[in-house]
C-alpha cells in the first residue's frame, strides 16, 4: 500500500507495459473466436477444472475420496504424492471436447468434457461433464460408495443460489442456478440412471483457492459429530461456493451439464439438458472422439509411419497439450534492486494484472506458463490448431514491457502463486531466457510463404505478425542490447552469481539449461554459445518477417545482414570453436580445477555446523570451457554448418558416440566425458541437465540430423543412419515408460532410459509426437 502514491505518480519503468496496442485487442480475437474458447478446462492444477477466460469467473472442479490402504484421501489438485496410476486428456480438442481418464488405486475414472453452442444460450455457451465410475480390482470393502465432489464458486464473490430440492435428483435435476454479467442466467443440473444419494455445502469466502481445505474440514466435521462421511446440507449466507456430494454404489456414472443464458424465453432448457445428457450425450461423445482421431491423422498422419502402441501415446501427447492449457490472472512478483528508489519496503514490485493463456510444462508441478516451454509447446500446438496458438502468442507478447523483456515464470493469482517455493517467486528484469517462440514465428512465416494455410488463415497471421512486429522488435533488442557481449556478436547469458560460493557451477537460470556447466567463474567476459545461436534464429525471424511485409525502411537489410553476421562460419569458428574436439565451447574465466568439500563453520548462532563449499583449486583463466553436451550442439541445430565441413563430421561423432553423448534411449545433456557429468551442484542440488535425457533439445538436434540427410554432402549418409536411430530410440523409450508408468516425464534417465523429474509432463516430452510424425521446422 505504500507503493500506492509512488506508483501513481511515476509508475516505475520495469512494470511499465510497452506503449503499443495490445495484440489480444485484435479483432480477430474479439466476437466468435473468443467466445468459441470461452469456457475450457483451464484449470490444469486441478484433476478436473472448469473456468471461462475472465478475469473473474464462474469455475467448476472435481474432487473425490481416494482409498489407498484403508485410509482415505481427498483428491483435487493434482499432486504427486496421490500417487495414481495414470492420469490424463486422451483426447482433447483445445475447443469443444476432452476425455481424460485418472486411475486411483483401483478406482477409475473417466471426465468426458463437451461444449456446445445452441441457439437460446448465453455467450460462451453451454457445456457439460460426464464422470463414468468403475473399478478394476474392486474388492468387498470397498463395494461401499465412491463420494464425488463437484463444485462451483464465484470468484467475483456472487452469490449462488440452491435449488429448492436438491435431495431428490429423480425429482428434479436442477443442483443450483444464478446470473453473472457474462453468461446471463445460468443453470447447474445432475443427471443420472443410477441410485445416487446427493448432500451439498454452501460456504461464503472470498478465498477460493484452497476449497479442498474448506470441504475436507466440514467433512471432518460431519464425521467427527455423526460418524458420516456426508455433507451437512447447510449453507452459509448468500453462499459463493456450492459443494454437492454425489455418492452411489460402484460402477456408476453421472452426468452434469452447465446451461448459460436461460433468462429468456427462447431459452429451450429442456431441450438443451437433453442432447448434454443420457444416450444423446453418448452419441455426441463418440461423435468427437472420431472428430479427433480424423483430425489427428491428418494433422500428423503417424499410421504409415508408428506402431498402434505408439499412435496412443502420440494421441495422449497431444491430447494433454491441449487439455493442459490454461487461464490464468495476476500479477507477476518482480524483484527490485536493493537500493531501487521507490522508497519500497519490499524487495518486490508488482507488474500490472494481466490475463495468460498458455500452455503449461506439468499439471502437477508446474502448473504455470513458462516463456522458453512456450515455444516448444507451440510447435505442436500450431499444427492443430493455429487460431488457439496465435491466441497464446498474443497473451504472451502483451506481458512484455516499455523495456522489451518478458518475465520468464509467470506465476499469476493466489492459486499459482501457493505452489512456488519462495526462492522462485520473484522474475528479474536483467534475466532473459530463450526467445523460442521465434521458433514458431518462423515456422508459421514459412508456411505461409508456401501457401500452406487457407486465405482466412493467411489473413489473420499476417494481421498478428503486423501487429505483433513492434513487440517482436522490441523483444529483439532486449536481448542484443542487454545480453550482448564484449566483443562483438558476442552474447551472454545475465543472471549468474558471481559471489556464491555454495554452487559447484554456478547455475545459469536464465538460459532455460539451469546447472548445465559454464564457465566457472561468472562474469561479464563471458560468450554463451547457445545465446548467441537464440540471436540468429530470433534475426532470421524477423528478417523473414520484413520480407513478407517488405519493409522498406531498411530493416529488412539490418535483420539480414545481423542474421548473416551471426552464421558466419568464420567468426563462430573463431569465437567458439575447439579444434581439437571438433566442438563448439562458450568462452570465459574458468578452470576445470574446482570441487565441492565439507567445511566446518559457524552458524548464526555461533553454533559449528558442517557445510558444503566449493574450493578452488588453480587461477581460473579466459579460455574456452571444455564441456560437451547440448550447449556445443547448438551451430549444428541451427544448422550453420556447411554440409561439407569436417566440423559436421565430428560433431556427428559426438552425437553418435557412447563415450560421449550417445545412449539407446536419446541423447545426454552432457558428455559422459565432462568433468561435471552428474555431479550435483550444491548438497540440495542433483545433476539436472548434466547427464539426463530432455526431448526438446533432443528435437532440435534430430531436426537438424534430418535437415543434414536431406542436403548434399559428404555425410549425408552417417546423418540419415544417426537420424534414424535416435529417432527410433527416443520414440521407443518415451512409448516404453509410458506403458509402464503412466506418465510422460521431464526427463530420462540417461543410464536406463526411466522417466524422471516430474509427472506427468506433458510440455515439451510431447514433442515426441512431432518426432513421430518427423515434423521439424522448415528452414
Ligand atoms: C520450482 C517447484 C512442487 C526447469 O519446465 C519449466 C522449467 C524449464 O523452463 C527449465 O528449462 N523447469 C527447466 O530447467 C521447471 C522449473 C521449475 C521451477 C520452480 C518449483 C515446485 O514443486
Amino acid at each position: 500500500h505504500l507503493m500506492k502514491p509512488v506508483e501513481d505518480a511515476q509508475r516505475p519503468r520495469v512494470v511499465t507495459p510497452f506503449p503499443a496496442p495490445k495484440i489480444m485487442d485484435l479483432p480477430q480475437f474479439q466476437g466468435e473466436h473468443k467466445e468459441s474458447l470461452y469456457w475450457g478446462t483451464y484449470r490444469p492444477q486441478v484433476y478436473l477444472g472448469i473456468r471461462a477466460r475472465t478475469p473473474q469467473s464462474l469455475v467448476a472442479g472435481l474432487m473425490w475420496i481416494g482409498v489407498k490402504d484403508g485410509r482415505y484421501f481427498m483428491r483435487h489438485v493434482c499432486q504427486d504424492s496421490d500417487e495414481l496410476s495414470t492420469y490424463g486428456w486422451t483426447h482433447h480438442n483445445g475447443r469443444d471436447y476432452g476425455h481424460q481418464v485418472l486411475i486411483d488405486h483401483g478406482m477409475t475414472l473417466a471426465t468426458s468434457f463437451l461444449k456446445s453452442k445452441e441457439d437460446g444460450s448465453g455467450y460462451g455457451g453451454d457445456w457439460t461433464v460426464r464422470i463414468d465410475v468403475k473399478s478394476e480390482k474392486w474388492n468387498e470393502e470397498m463395494l461401499r460408495s465412491a463420494h464425488l465432489f463437484f463444485y462451483l464458486a464465484d470468484e467475483d464473490g456472487n452469490a449462488l443460489s440452491l435449488s429448492g430440492d436438491i435431495l431428490d435428483i429423480r425429482e428434479n435435476s436442477l443442483l443450483a442456478l444464478g446470473s453473472r454479467m457474462d453468461v446471463g442466467g445460468w443453470q447447474l443440473h445432475l443427471e443420472s440412471v443410477d441410485d445416487l444419494e446427493v448432500h451439498y455445502s454452501g460456504f461464503r469466502t472470498p478465498h477460493i483457492h484452497n476449497l479442498s481445505d474448506l470441504v475436507q474440514e466440514s467433512l471432518g466435521e460431519q464425521v467427527r459429530k455423526f460418524g458420516r462421511l456426508q455433507l451437512p446440507d447447510t449453507s452459509d449466507n448468500s453462499p459463493n461456493i456450492l459443494v454437492f456430494q454425489i455418492s452411489a454404489k460402484v460402477p456408476f456414472k453421472i452426468d452434469i451439464p452447465f446451461l448459460s443464458g436461460t433468462g429468456l424465453k427462447s431459452s429451450r432448457v429442456e431441450e438443451r439438458l437433453n442432447s448434454l445428457t443420457g444416450t444423446s450425450l453418448t452419441r455426441e461423445l463418440i461423435e468427437k472422439q472420431n472428430e479427433f482421431d480424423n483430425k489427428f491423422e491428418k494433422c500428423f498422419n503417424l499410421t504409415s509411419k508408428v506402431d498402434s502402441e505408439s499412435l496412443i501415446v502420440g494421441k495422449a501427447a497431444i491430447g494433454n497439450m491441449l487439455g493442459g492449457i490454461g487461464y490464468f490472472y495476476g500479477q507477476s512478483k518482480i524483484s527490485l534492486p536493493k537500493n531501487n528508489n521507490f522508497k519500497s519496503h519490499d524487495n518486490f514490485i508488482s507488474y500490472w494484472p494481466a490475463e495468460l493463456y498458455t500452455a503449461v510444462p506439468s499439471r502437477s508441478f508446474f502448473p504455470r506458463g513458462f516463456l522458453w516451454d512456450e515455444g516448444f509447446h507451440q510447435l505442436l500446438i500450431w499444427r492443430w490448431d493455429i487460431r488457439i496458438c496465435l491466441d497464446i502468442i498474443g497473451h504472451w507478447l502483451d506481458l512484455m514491457n516499455i523495456d522489451g523483456w518478458i518475465p520468464r515464470e509467470q506465476i499469476l493469482g493466489a492459486e499459482a502463486l501457493s505452489k512456488v517455493p519462495e526462492e522462485f517467486v520473484l522474475q528479474h528484469p536483467t534475466n532473459g531466457n530463450p526467445p523460442t517462440l521465434f521458433l514458431v514465428l518462423h515456422d508459421l512465416v514459412s508456411s505461409l510463404k508456401r501457401n500452406k494455410f487457407t486465405s482466412m488463415e493467411s489473413n489473420e497471421i499476417s494481421s498478428f505478425l503486423e501487429r505483433a512486429f513492434v513487440r517482436l522488435e522490441a523483444w529483439f533488442q532486449w536481448f542484443n542490447t542487454t545480453q550482448s557481449g564484449n566483443e562483438m556478436s558476442s552474447y551472454f547469458w545475465h543472471g549468474r552469481d558471481s559471489t556464491t560460493t555454495r554452487e559447484l557451477n554456478p547455475k545459469t537460470l536464465s538460459s532455460g539449461l539451469d546447472d548445465y556447466p559454464r564457465a566457472s567463474h561468472p562474469s561479464g567476459e563471458e560468450h554463451h554459445v547457445d545465446l548467441r545461436c537464440w540471436m540468429l534464429l530470433a534475426a532470421e525471424c524477423m528478417h523473414s518477417i520484413t520480407e513478407l511485409f517488405r519493409k522498406e525502411n531498411g530493416l529488412e537489410k539490418e535483420y539480414g545482414s545481423t542474421a548473416k553476421l551471426l552464421s558466419d562460419f568464420d567468426i563462430l569458428n573463431q569465437m567458439h570453436l575447439d579444434k581439437a574436439h571438433g566442438a563448439y565451447f562458450d568462452f570465459g574465466n574458468h578452470t576445470e580445477k574446482v570441487r565441492l568439500s565439507w567445511k566446518e563453520v559457524r552458524a548464526g548462532n555461533n553454533y559449528p555446523t558442517r557445510e558444503l563449499v566449493r574450493e578452488t583449486l588453480e587461477k581460473p583463466e579466459l579460455r574456452l570451457v571444455p564441456h560437451i553436451g547440448y550447449v556445443s550442439l547448438f551451430p549444428f541445430m541451427e544448422k550453420i554448418i556447411p554440409p561439407e565441413s569436417w566440423i559436421l563430421e565430428k560433431q556427428l561423432d559426438l552425437i553418435s558416440n557412447r563415450s560421449t553423448l550417445w545412449t539407446d534411449y536419446g541423447l545426454r545433456s552432457l558428455s559422459k566425458t565432462s568433468s561435471l557429468y552428474m555431479k550435483r551442484n550444491t548438497e540440495h542440488d542433483p545433476p539436472y541437465w548434466r547427464g539426463p535425457i530432455w526431448m526438446n533439445m533432443n528435437y532440435r538436434i534430430l531436426s537438424a540430423l534430418h535437415h543434414y540427410s536431406q542436403v548434399d554432402g559428404p555425410y549425408r549418409d552417417k546423418a540419415r543412419i544417426i537420424y534414424n536411430d535416435l529417432r527410433g530410440n527416443l520414440i521407443r523409450n518415451v512409448v516404453h515408460n509410458y506403458y509402464q508408468s503412466g506418465y510422460l516425464w521431464e526427463q530420462y534417465d540417461q543410464k536406463k532410459g526411466k522417466g524422471k523429474g516430474a509427472r506427468p509432463f506433458t510440455g515439451w516430452t510431447s514433442l515426441v509426437l512431432l518426432i513421430m510424425a518427423e515434423t521439424y521446422c522448415e528452414r
